[in-house]
């Protein structure tokens, strides 16, 4: 069975939408093997999105993921990395599709709600970088 790792960003846990992110995660068919809330510092969330640092959004990205905290979870299911994908919707929540997490909860490009990984070895990499192999009890 496949895990993607997943985030409720500081928008979604601020506007009090946890719970209904949540509860859509395991009306989809999701199981939750590990979750956790944490707030990042600006040094984590840059060590977290290293891969974007030469982008010109890098500093606002990394600014707001520590703004607040951030509920973070390994998911599992069949295709469970496109299937949540699919789940949380376009990046930017003006083009995300009816139904969609970031359609309903996301605000903006820079406040969209969720994360979530985007191939195998993002997900490996950033479910290491928030978990033990210990946390993962699914
Ligand atoms: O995997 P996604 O979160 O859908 O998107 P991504 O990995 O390409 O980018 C990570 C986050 O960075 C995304 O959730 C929001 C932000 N971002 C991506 N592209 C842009 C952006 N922010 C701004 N302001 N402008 C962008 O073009």
């Amino acid at each position: 069975m496949e895990r993607t790792f997943a985030i409720v960003k500081p928008d979604a846990t601020a506007a009090g939408f946890t719970g209904r992110i949540l509860a859509r995660i395991e009306q989809e068919g999701f199981k939750i093997v590990a979750i956790k809330k944490i707030f990042m510092s600006k040094k984590q969330a840059e060590g977290f999105y290293a891969v974007h640092s030469a982008r010109p959004f890098f500093n606002d990205l990394t600014s707001f993921m520590s703004s607040g905290p951030c509920v973070v979870m390994v998911l599992e299911k069949d295709g469970a990395i496109k299937e949540w994908r699919n789940l949380m919707g376009a990046t930017n929540p003006a083009e995300a599709a009816e139904g969609t997490l970031r359609k309903e909860f996301g605000k903006n490009i820079d406040n969209n709600a969720t994360h979530g990984s985007d191939a195998p070895e993002t997900a490996a990499t950033e479910i290491a970088y928030f978990f033990s192999a210990l946390e993962l009890v699914g």
